[in-house]
């Protein structure tokens, strides 16, 4: 075997694509924070099973805090200022992660993200999230940050149409990434977790998305 047969072009680092920032480990400045967030926002608005507009049970459980919340049932994909589980308003954005995403945006070059959306996805182990697009939102020049916490997983980012073969980013407890510009319409998705315990989190992936709807 030759020497350069250890690294053949398909495993040879490649630059990120552009519109995407990966900042890892950025948020465990405000770990115990968010934590403590997450476990507040959930009893007042537990996670749940949402069902598609075709009628399957996401594997991922869902809830949101901030002015609006991204909710999905048989009459579609949509922003709402109500858990419609409650009727009541979703939690308040917590202030630590309102900081957190504006940082993080702005260690990306977006000057002034005001984010007034959050959903936080829950993956137990073997959820999933299939390839798609996120274009519920008004202003699609706002960039989207994500905050990965728990069992690491593999995201898949795509390109512009879903037959592009996805780039595979291992994202780990802490790590953010920004995207926006040109990365901000790409199918992307989550690979199936895989089985673990995560010190703090045990065994569960969270990924909070923070995103300006309107
Ligand atoms: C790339 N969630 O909730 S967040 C979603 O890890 C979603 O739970 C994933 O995709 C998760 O819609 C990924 C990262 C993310 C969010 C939005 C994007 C990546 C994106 C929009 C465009 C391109
Ligand atoms: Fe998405």
């Amino acid at each position: 075997m030759q020497e350069s047969d250890l690294f053949t072009s398909s495993d040879a680092p490649r630059p990120l694509p552009p519109g995407l920032v990966w900042l890892e480990r950025f948020a465990l400045a405000w770990e115990d924070a968010l934590l403590e967030a997450i476990t507040q926002i959930v009893v007042a608005a537990p996670l749940r099973h949402l069902r598609t507009p075709g009628g399957q049970r996401m594997s991922v459980a869902m809830t949101n805090c901030g002015p609006l919340g991204w909710i999905s049932d048989r009459r579609g994909y949509r922003y709402s200022a109500t858990d419609p589980q409650s009727g009541k308003p979703w939690p308040a954005l917590p202030t630590p992660l309102q900081a957190l995403a504006t940082a993080a945006a702005q260690a990306a070059g977006f000057e002034s993200f005001a984010p007034d959306a959050c959903l936080i996805n829950a993956y137990g182990p073997g959820a999933r999230m299939s390839l798609h697009q996120d274009r519920d939102e008004d202003d699609l020049s706002a960039p989207i940050v994500s905050v990965s916490l728990g069992l690491p997983a593999v995201f898949l980012f795509g390109g512009r149409t879903r037959r592009d073969r996805p780039l595979r980013l291992p994202l780990t407890h802490g790590d953010v990434v920004v995207w926006g510009g040109p990365a901000r319409l790409a199918f992307h998705g989550v690979a199936p977790v895989a089985d673990g315990q995560h010190p703090r989190l045990g065994r569960q992936r969270i990924n909070l998305t923070l995103r300006r709807a309107r």
